[in-house]
């Protein structure tokens, strides 16, 4: 596959090094929010999304105008992919006027209308049929574009993920269920908290058609996902589309049966492992294919990845003067 002429070789002059300069963008952007939590600027609690940006550059890359993009209570990294600016997010986390939403959304329901983010919502699974709502208006309304909610592992134990496949399937309606599977939902693993769930057998039984990605290679995953939205659109039907990855972070949870403290995958507020340093490769978290900025590394080498980074985050930390005194 990666011979493939989609694929970028190691020039930093292609139009595909843009997805690279993304996928470092939203991660930077993040890297700096974490500092800002760290030293408790914010009210609200911020669900940051390291280890995401390979899925959420993808969909905003292949979003036309008429498309429409439903989210969850962790929604920084489409959000930063879709607005290509991290002042107004952030003032958004301070709840200020000049915020995105005016500061009236915040964290966990922040949506961009003129973006395409046309709803957002923390409460789990509710997003799921506000998005089965949008599609089928679609539908009447004889609209174009493509309907993307976007779920976690966790949010999809709630019955309208059952329920939103099949009226989706029963109603022709094109679009993606984006399951982001991290394995965790708080502080509980899967196994910890339920049997497992076989989404390609679940969709298979209602004929809904299910992709899984992994490996967080943002090039693959951008060119998978051209080929299922023509498909989704020329055929009217819904896929859903179970993303494999790791959210990267972590904390320990002191109780009784752990007394050093039992390993909990990152969820909310900062990230503690995580830091923001001024060497080489400082913008990778993890030296493996979890980390989708390292997966970059398949196709540019480090010192083009590296200078770009730190062209990166000096035009982030101008528009930020303010903030990062
Ligand atoms: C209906 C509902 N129940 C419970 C919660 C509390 N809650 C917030 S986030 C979360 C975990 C969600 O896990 P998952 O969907 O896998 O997303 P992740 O945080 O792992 O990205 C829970 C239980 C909620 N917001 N809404
Ligand atoms: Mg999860």
């Amino acid at each position: 596959m990666l011979n493939d002429s989609t694929f970028p070789k190691n020039n930093s002059n292609t139009n595909s090094f843009k997805l690279a300069q993304e996928v470092i963008r939203i991660r930077l952007s993040q890297m700096l929010i974490n500092e800002l939590i760290k030293k408790k600027e914010f009210k609200i609690p911020i669900h940051l999304a390291f280890g995401h940006e390979a899925i959420a550059v993808a969909i905003s890359n292949i979003m036309d105008k008429d498309d429409q993009l439903v989210l969850s209570h962790r929604n920084i990294h489409y959000n930063l992919a879709r607005l290509k600016l991290l002042k107004p997010e952030l003032d958004e986390y301070y709840l200020k006027k000049s915020g995105l939403a005016k500061g009236i959304l915040g964290s966990m329901n922040l949506a961009n209308e003129d973006k395409g983010i046309i709803y957002t919502s923390s409460i789990l699974g509710n997003n799921l049929s506000v998005a089965a709502g949008l599609a089928l208006g679609k539908k009447v309304k004889n609209e174009t574009g493509l309907v993307t909610v976007v779920t976690g592992d966790g949010a999809m134990e709630e019955g309208s993920f059952y329920e939103t496949l099949v009226f989706l399937k029963s109603n022709s309606l094109s679009s993606f269920i984006i399951v982001e599977n991290n394995d965790w939902s708080l502080a509980t693993s899967i196994n910890e908290r339920r049997s497992h769930i076989d989404i390609e057998k679940l969709c298979e039984s209602i004929g809904v058609d299910y992709e899984r990605l992994e490996g967080n290679d943002v090039y693959a995953y951008q060119k998978k996902m051209i080929e299922l939205k023509k498909y989704a659109i020329e055929n009217k039907q819904p896929i859903c589309i179970e993303v494999n990855l790791t959210t990267l972070g972590f904390w320990r949870m002191k109780t009784n049966e752990f007394p050093l403290g039992k390993f909990v995958n990152y969820h909310a507020g900062n990230a503690p492992d995580i830091n923001l340093l001024d060497s080489y490769n400082f913008f990778i978290i993890d030296n493996s294919e979890k980390d989708p900025v390292y997966v970059l590394k398949k196709y540019f080498d480090d010192n083009l990845i590296n200078e770009t980074s730190k062209r990166i985050l000096n035009e982030l930390k101008c528009e930020l003067k303010e903030e990062i005194k």
